[in-house]
């Protein structure tokens, strides 16, 4: 299972031109298509854990546990997030069920096409948009940088690097320290995801409830 440390920014027109500045090599453009899924009170996301199905195959991003302490200091690393990704349907499922604490019993085997699990726990598709991704990478550091255009009209840039679970975290936000300055990037607050404007503007409600609980 792995980690994915990852740091927000706003990008602007002199993004591509920096990328190219510090010898980012771009690896690829695609077209991403989220449903995100959750009970209809929200025992999921209320909780940091973010269920979806992307290109077919289903992910759950939750919260790693605490944060390792070291030199990079709580400023550094509040800019910056930090999920487990977990890609297997039955972890994904056995996670799902404990949170919604459902007791009633679903079948043992599932497919990618059998979808009859979301409905047994009651998850129903809360948020769905497609994003425009470039990728780059800095390869010697290790580093991606995605430029993501959302199809609601949110621009959004990603710094991220992959680490495995309890691997070092704190090398991965220097990682990301560093890349973030060669980008010029001065900004001390997070920047917001694109989850967080597009439940702003389509479910004010869910929004206002993460909001409350300090979730987003
Ligand atoms: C973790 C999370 C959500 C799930 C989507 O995560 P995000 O990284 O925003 O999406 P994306 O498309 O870039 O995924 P990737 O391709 O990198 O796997 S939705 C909300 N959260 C929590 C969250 C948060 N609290 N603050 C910030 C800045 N981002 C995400």
């Amino acid at each position: 299972m792995s980690v994915e440390v990852e740091r927000k920014f706003l990008c602007n027109a002199d993004t591509l031109k920096k990328l190219e500045e510090i010898g980012a090599v771009c690896v690829g453009q695609q077209q991403i298509h989220d449903q995100y899924f959750d009970t209809p009170e929200f025992h999921l996301t209320l909780r940091d854990m973010w269920l979806r199905k992307r290109k077919g195959c289903w992910e759950l991003k939750c919260p790693t546990g605490k944060a390792q302490s070291g030199k990079q200091g709580e400023a550094a690393a509040s800019l910056c997030t930090r999920y487990k990704e977990i890609t297997s349907l039955p972890e994904i499922h056995l996670r799902v069920k404990e949170v919604i604490k459902q007791d009633r019993e679903s079948e043992a085997g599932f497919s990618q096409e059998d979808e009859s699990w979301l409905s047994k726990l009651d998850l129903v598709c809360f948020a769905e948009f497609t994003t425009a991704r470039r990728s780059f990478t800095l390869k010697e550091e290790g580093v991606q940088i995605d430029l993501d255009q959302a199809d609601f009209g949110y621009h959004v840039g990603e710094i991220e690097v992959l680490i495995s679970e309890g691997g070092d975290e704190q090398a991965a936000l220097e990682k990301i320290r560093q890349t973030a300055e060669k980008l010029g990037l001065t900004g001390d607050q997070r920047v917001k995801g694109k989850m967080d404007v597009y439940l702003k503007r389509n479910h004010p409600e869910h929004y206002a409830k993460l909001l409350s609980e300090h979730i987003l």
